[in-house]
């Protein structure tokens, strides 16, 4: 068998996936331990295949668009983190990526492993409701934990992946994202992303924490079912003039962000991702319908607590801080 049967497009696309510019087909060649002619002709096999790459004679080889890599080689390409992403599986249909890496949890696996997926076929939001993840419009993706956290705390986990998301998205968008407490991500006052966060926890101990992240990239309105239309959004319909949504390129950033924001609170305590999150907050000072069961109250968004709750005024002056378990809160 020759060596460039070994190699496998996996191998090539992490390597140009990793640079901005033109890879020289000399670097490809000694980095895979293959012929300059190995390297062309599974770069023809590529390009046969779908995925956009230029071909210069002078400069090399240069993938056009990251998109094309959606896949465990090309994110893990773009990660500069310490532990998060370094153990990872992408499936092209899943049920949802909770399920799936709960399962991997509970068998032990270790803190960091993220699971991503093209498709969603019974993605879940809270309280039993369901996320719309149809393949190739969306970033689809869990995160497990295992953080030195009183199980109380847990929801501060929910607060680090919206302000995480918040900096992965930002720079490419027309207008600046907003989060809406205690899950949800807002551009122009629809939701973009949805995080759903889940635990298995002792009396004092989080024996795991799984952050699941929605985040609609392509899906254009006709996409949404009828229900959704006017209240989801994606970015590719936010997207600065020439800037493709790049699935690639995002959940790495997704991940990378996290873990900074993720340390940083452990290290330094909660207070400058509180402070983060308040500036990019959707919420804060304004009035609020929170329902629980059939209770509904009007109050007026305070502050956000440490531990993830929302301090809310209500109308005849009282205070409370609320959980975000049982509640669904609108925008008057
Ligand atoms: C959420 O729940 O927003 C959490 C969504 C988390 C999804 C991720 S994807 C990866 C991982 N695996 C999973 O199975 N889930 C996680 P909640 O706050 O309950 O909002 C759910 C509501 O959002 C629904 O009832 C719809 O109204 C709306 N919705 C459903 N799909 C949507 C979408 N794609 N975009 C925007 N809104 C959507």
């Amino acid at each position: 068998m020759k060596r460039g049967d070994l190699v496998s497009s996996g191998d090539i696309l992490s390597l140009l996936a990793a640079r901005d510019g033109y890879v020289s087909g000399a670097l490809l060649s000694r980095e895979l331990n293959i012929s300059r002619t190995a390297v062309w002709k599974k770069i023809a096999a590529l390009k046969r295949d779908g995925y956009s790459i230029d071909a210069s004679t002078r400069k090399g080889y240069r993938l056009l668009s990251h998109e094309a890599c959606y896949g465990k080689p090309g994110i893990q390409s773009l990660l500069r983190t310490g532990f998060l992403g370094r153990e990872m599986r992408f499936y092209e249909s899943v049920e949802s990526t909770n399920n799936v890496l709960k399962g991997l949890a509970n068998a032990g696996a270790v803190h960091g492993t993220v699971v991503i997926a093209n498709e969603q076929t019974r993605g879940r939001g809270r309280l039993g409701r369901e996320w719309n993840s149809a393949a190739g419009r969306g970033i689809w993706m869990s995160v497990l934990l295992r953080p030195e956290l009183h199980p109380a705390n847990v929801q501060a986990i929910t607060l680090a992946v919206a302000v995480a998301v918040c900096r992965a998205i930002e720079p490419f968008l027309s207008e600046e994202p907003g989060i809406k407490w205690p899950n949800d991500i807002l551009i122009g006052g629809r939701k973009v992303c949805g995080i759903l966060t889940e635990l298995s926890a002792e009396a004092e101990r989080v024996s795991w924490v799984i952050a699941g992240i929605g985040l609609n990239t392509h899906s254009a309105p006709e996409d949404f079912p009828p229900d959704l239309r006017n209240k989801a959004t994606s970015l590719r319909q936010h997207i600065k003039k020439g800037v493709l949504p790049d699935r690639t390129r995002l959940a790495a950033e997704i991940l990378n962000q996290l873990e900074q924001v993720y340390e940083d609170y452990l290290r330094n305590g909660p207070d400058s991702m509180l402070m983060e999150w308040r500036q990019r907050s959707a919420t804060l000072g304004r009035m609020v319908e929170v329902v629980r069961g059939t209770e509904k109250v009007r109050a007026l968004a305070l502050d956000i607590g440490e531990d993830g709750r929302l301090k809310i005024q209500l109308e005849d002056g009282s205070i409370r801080e609320i959980f975000s378990g049982e509640i669904s809160l609108s925008y008057e």
